[in-house]
């Protein structure tokens, strides 16, 4: 196993029986399920749906919980390897030890959502704008159900969400009373946080929920925390850099293009930018921190606000989510002292200098990955298309030059290739969103799909504490 991080790498861990979620169960047991059948809204135990997304979920649910039960029985004896004092006192790299399904990730390839590069997610997911970027909606139903939707599916979802969007008072309560200097991430997660006392998942497991119906108020927790979550990002932006003027939805527009717009950002590029960062941003496998704090925290049966909000206190910390605001601190510091023309001598230096004084190089490296990370290859992609000629663009361009030399120099940097943040602030600065300390919001907006569903799926496994 070429694996290097505990808690990774056990996605797909075994020959299933083949493409079992896939194929669903198109006869789902009414006696698991009393209460779903697509398009009738039948409640239970206070629960309802006509949701098209949920309908397939409770459809693939019996064949996943078979797959797991036959993984069990199979291979439930067998070891997965040794275990070093190296990898215990390597914060468990290399452990394998969770079951993650929505992707995994290979230390040389990078991520594979549900077994799609990026690549075939932009060419496979319905977009916006023909031969635009994929609508992230569509992600969120492939996360959850392993299939791929069609473009009618997608603008189901995208009318679900815009349903569910409606933010309860109380989170502008939270907001207004907080210091207005409190950073936009510790002010989301206040915002996750505030939400709670209205969660689905924890009324209905202290009216006495079953454990094979977990899932569902799970899901009705985390559909509305996801659809909602474009207009909380946008209230703290505004609020924190707009004097406070809210900007309201706009009826037709997809999630991450309201997502652009709430925030005051009309051009069609801004969207467009929108709909693959909230795509790229969404999941990497279970072992990094975001993931496994929500993860960690779901498995003692906390509901989807208080398991999210966990996780977001852990993106924002700077060696995860956060370098990608120190990315753009950064590199406004290499273009004030070195000005945007510089030389890969000059430069080579200035991130030399960087590591003599004891701090890291944001936005390279990485626990897992050993070559250049994909996420970094579909921005760069996408600012070659779009922006090739920004200054700042060209600045990170000469950095994926110099840099890596420079870090594998050190003879101890694992790997000395750029990571998802060294990329995505200066494709924000080029459409005038300039404000560095909300950069991690938008990662936080995003990484909530991948790990909410994973929520969603652990919660219909019975996956335990
Ligand atoms: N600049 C300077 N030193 C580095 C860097 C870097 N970019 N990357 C690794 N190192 C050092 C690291 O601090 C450690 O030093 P020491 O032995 O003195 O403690 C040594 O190299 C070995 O670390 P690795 O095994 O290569 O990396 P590790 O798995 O511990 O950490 C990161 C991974 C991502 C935390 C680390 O590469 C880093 O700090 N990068 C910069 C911050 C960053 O970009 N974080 C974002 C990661 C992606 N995300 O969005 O979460
Ligand atoms: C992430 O997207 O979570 C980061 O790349 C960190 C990681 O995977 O360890």
């Amino acid at each position: 196993m070429k694996s290097t991080r505990l808690l990774r790498r056990l996605g797909t861990p075994m020959p299933a029986p083949a493409n079992a979620w896939q194929r669903g169960n198109r006869r789902t047991s009414p006696q698991i399920y009393p209460f779903l059948f697509c398009g009738h809204r039948v409640a239970t135990q206070g629960l309802s749906t006509d949701c098209e997304l949920k309908c397939a979920l409770a459809e693939a649910i019996p064949s996943q919980r078979d797959r797991l039960k036959s993984i069990k029985t199979a291979f439930g004896s067998k070891s997965l390897g040794e275990v070093t004092v190296n990898m215990a006192l390597g914060g468990m790299r290399g452990v394998p030890g969770l079951l993650w399904e929505t992707s995994l990730l290979d230390a040389e390839d990078g991520i594979r959502f549900r077994g799609h590069t990026i690549a075939e997610l932009q060419q496979k997911l319905p977009k916006a704008c023909p031969s635009g970027e994929p609508l992230p909606e569509g992600l969120l139903w492939l996360f959850l159900t392993g299939n791929m939707p069609s473009k009618e599916q997608v603008v189901g979802l995208s009318a679900e969400l815009r349903k569910r969007a409606d933010i309860p008072p109380q989170v502008f309560n939270v907001l207004e009373a907080l210091p207005a200097r409190t950073h936009p991430m510790t002010q989301l997660s206040c915002a996750i946080m505030s939400m709670q006392p209205d969660s689905k998942f924890a009324r209905a497991y202290q009216n006495g929920l079953r454990k094979t119906d977990y899932w569902d108020p799970t899901f009705e927790d985390s559909l509305d925390c996801i659809a909602r979550l474009p207009g909380i990002a946008a209230a703290i932006y505004r609020r924190t850099f707009r004097n406070g003027s809210l900007i309201k939805a706009d009826p037709v527009l997809d999630w991450a293009g309201n997502l652009a717009h709430m925030m005051g950002y009309s051009d069609r590029g801004v969207k467009e930018l929108m709909r693959l960062y909230m795509t790229i941003h969404s999941d990497h496998e279970g072992g990094n921190v975001s993931a496994h704090a929500t993860h960690l925290v779901g498995s003692a049966l906390s509901d989807p606000y208080l398991s999210f909000a966990a996780g977001l206190n852990g993106l924002a910390g700077p060696l995860h989510g956060l370098a990608n605001q120190e990315v753009l601190k950064w590199l406004n510091q290499v273009e004030s002292e070195l000005g945007s023309d510089v030389s890969r001598e000059d430069l080579s230096r200035y991130v030399s200098a960087t590591l003599k004084s004891g701090r890291v190089v944001p936005g390279y490296g990485h626990a897992v990955l050993r070559k250049t990370d994909p996420r970094f290859t579909s921005q760069r992609e996408f600012a070659l298309k779009h922006l090739p000629d920004y200054p700042k663009f060209k600045l990170v361009s000469k950095l994926f030059d110099v840099v890596p030399a420079v870090l594998a120099d050190t003879g101890k940097v694992a790997n000395p290739w750029p990571n998802v943040d060294a990329h995505s602030g200066v494709l924000l600065q080029f459409y005038g969103i300039t404000e560095q300390n909300f950069y991690t919001v938008l990662f936080g907006v995003s990484r909530a799909m991948g790990v909410l569903s994973q929520l969603i799926l652990s919660r219909a496994m019975g996956l335990p504490i």
